[in-house]
């Protein structure tokens, strides 16, 4: 059988105290290897990533499965997330995938697609979005890859803290995506449809944009118990889980 879908999967949180969801990525990995021509990560495939220096088990054994998966041929796309945005090159060589910028438009079917994380879709967290400029600079993220490992990990644990503070603090409504920052950002793209993640609020959403032509944005599944993936199958989508 020729492999020929396209899959999309964000928001995994791999984490040493995830271990079930390996077994899950394994399945998925399995399921790729089977169907798909192509992969796209968009973000948060780990709940938190402190350098491509960092020995753990857990990045070990991703590491080898998504080897597995591109030197089976399988096109391994990956889009950085609130999480893991310090993922790098050293990665990308290990694993055979390839690094994709924030925006990133592929042809569905001949359906122009934007693929995001989702985070710059919330644009009425002020206060995430403030933080966000400030670490994502090169300086940032080179003064921060530049301390030893022990202090990245103590560092990694404080900023989780944080989020989880806020997140607590800050309204379920703030923290989804604002729908003119859709609207702008899916016609500044020029596409009809958007894929991403990060909100934790899976759906397809219809979108009106200029000339009344309606955009559809499908948001990906978070992993909790069960992995998630949008399959695309010749203009035709479902959802696995694993
Ligand atoms: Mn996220």
């Amino acid at each position: 059988m020729k492999r020929r879908e396209i899959w999309f999967v964000s928001d995994l949180h791999l984490s040493p105290s995830t271990s079930p969801l390996l077994q899950a990525f394994s399945r998925l990995v399995q399921g790729c290897m089977q169907q798909a021509e192509s992969l796209y990560i968009l973000g948060d495939l780990f709940d938190a990533w402190i350098g491509d220096d960092d020995p753990s088990p857990l990045v070990n054994v991703v590491t080898s499965q998504l080897r597995q998966l591109t030197d089976a041929g399988v096109n391994v796309y990956f889009q950085a997330g609130n999480r893991d945005f310090l993922i790098g090159e050293a990665f990308a060589t290990a694993t055979g995938i390839t690094l994709l910028p924030d925006y990133h438009v592929i042809s569905l079917s001949g359906y122009a697609t934007l693929l995001m994380h989702g985070d710059l879709l919330c644009s009425d967290d002020l206060h995430y979005q403030q933080i966000r400029r400030r670490i994502r600079t090169p300086e940032w993220r080179e003064r921060a890859l530049a301390k030893p490992l022990w202090l990245r990990k103590g560092l990694a644990r404080w900023y989780r803290i944080r989020s989880q503070f806020h997140a607590r603090q800050t309204d379920m409504n703030i923290m989804d995506v604002n729908q003119d920052t859709v609207q702008q950002t899916m016609e500044r793209y020029n596409v009809t449809q958007l894929i991403h993640g990060h909100t934790h609020r899976p759906g397809i959403h219809p979108h009106t944009l200029h000339n009344n032509c309606v955009g559809k944005r499908y948001v990906l599944a978070p992993w909790f118990r069960q992995g998630h993936a949008l399959c695309w199958d010749s203009g035709h989508y479902r959802n696995e889980q694993f």
